[in-house]
């Protein structure tokens, strides 16, 4: 997407229903997909008030009306369950800001679409485990996501992506961008590209499973990572899942694998340093314990043994995706110096090939924990 301009910053500003005078506007966060910007505004003598403004990243997601509506529906229906429970709607979930005309989203004069959230304060997103703490509340709190959507209207949701963790479809894509080589990149990644195709069982698996009916669909994240989850900075807890864009009917053992391809890892998704990747089974535990709390023994036998799969589908698809958007010319994920999505290519692969080696250990950990 072409970056945001003034002139469609300022007009979407204006479009909100928005109290008090702007004293602050910065670019914040550090998600590959939307342009974020914390906003703050002095409101008389009370105080200030932060918000989020995003930009849609509308050639991803193609129908930003559906998506909103999803997101709408998606967050009154926990509001109303995190009410009945006696906690804080305003801190433990997304809030809306609707635009001047109600809507919940606002559409600039280039077409394109912005939505913006009430900003939750005292609160952190980490881009890796800083404490071994966080990792099992964003485990709790993803798990119970997942748990307080069980009985969520699943047909009722639009699909955002269509076929998103369809890794078999991803395995597809991928070779066609080998075989197209826009950008003739190709030769460079030879390895990376030998990776991948060794690699087909993994890509076709859960396809396998889902087409004998072995394991559900439920209402899933579908973008767990670390970022996705505030930490609460006073009680460490995981108080709020963001991110909402791909809530859809999905995998469990994806939910799952996806955090753990980002926050077991012992390096950034992007270290060039592939010395220091490794998946750090401490860690795993930590998320495995957390995420089967979290679910409340809801996931099935079958889905719990694949959790370990899970983690390794999820690593290998991002690891495929990113090596996709290399070949094709970084289209997809936001980039910020050259060579940056083959990097993160690397490391998602480094994993793979670790997860290999612990394989034992990864099933061992879970059936300890499986009830
Ligand atoms: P992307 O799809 O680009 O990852 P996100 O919706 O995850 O976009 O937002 C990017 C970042 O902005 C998050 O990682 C988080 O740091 C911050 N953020 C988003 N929504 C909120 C919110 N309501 N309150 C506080 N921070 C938020
Ligand atoms: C993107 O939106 P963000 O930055 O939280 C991507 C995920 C990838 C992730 C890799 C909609 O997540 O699928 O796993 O980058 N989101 C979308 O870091 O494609
Ligand atoms: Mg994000």
């Amino acid at each position: 997407m072409a970056r945001v301009n003034r002139v469609q910053i300022d007009e979407a500003i204006a479009n909100f229903q928005y109290e008090g005078v702007l004293t602050e506007e910065k670019p914040y966060g550090s998600g590959h997909i939307n342009d974020t910007f914390l906003l703050t505004f002095k409101i008389a003598e009370m105080g200030t008030m932060k918000v989020i403004l995003q930009r849609m990243n509308k050639e991803i997601f193609t129908n930003p009306v559906e998506l909103m509506e999803n997101i709408v529906s998606v967050t009154s229906f926990l509001r109303d369950k995190i009410e009945k429970s006696g906690g804080d709607p305003e801190r433990e979930t997304l809030n809306v800001i609707p635009a001047a005309d109600g809507k919940p989203y606002f559409v600039d004069y280039k077409g394109e679409y912005w939505r913006s959230y009430k900003f939750i304060t005292d609160a952190a997103c980490f881009d890796q485990v800083e404490k071994p703490d966080d990792f099992y509340q964003s485990a709790l709190a993803f798990g119970n996501f997942q748990r307080l959507l069980a009985d969520y209207p699943a047909d009722t949701l639009h699909e955002t992506i269509v076929g998103f963790h369809d890794t078999k479809a991803r395995f597809q894509t991928f070779q066609d961008a080998v075989k197209a080589d826009v950008c003739g990149r190709a030769k460079e990644v030879q390895k990376e590209i030998d990776f991948v195709l060794s690699h087909e069982d993994v890509a076709n698996v859960f396809g396998e499973l889902q087409e004998k009916g072995e394991i559900p669909l439920r209402v899933t994240h579908n973008d767990t990572k670390l970022n996705n989850i505030m930490i609460d900075n006073v009680t460490g807890k995981g108080i709020c899942v963001i991110d909402l864009d791909t809530v859809m009917p999905g995998l469990a053992m994806n939910d799952f694998g996806d955090s753990i391809r980002f926050g077991a890892s012992t390096a950034a998704e992007d270290e060039q340093d592939l010395s220091k990747v490794s998946c750090d089974m401490d860690l795993f535990e930590i998320y495995v314990k957390g995420f089967l709390e979290g679910c409340g023994g809801k996931l099935t036998p079958k889905e719990a043994e694949l959790l370990p799969m899970g983690a390794k589908v999820m690593t290998f698809e991002c690891g495929m995706r990113f090596l996709t958007d290399y070949l094709e010319g970084d289209h997809y994920f936001k980039i910020h110096r050259e060579g940056h999505n083959l990097d993160r290519c690397r490391t998602q692969f480094k994993l793979v090939e670790d997860m290999e080696k612990k394989w034992d250990i990864m099933q061992s950990i879970v059936k300890k924990y499986q009830r």
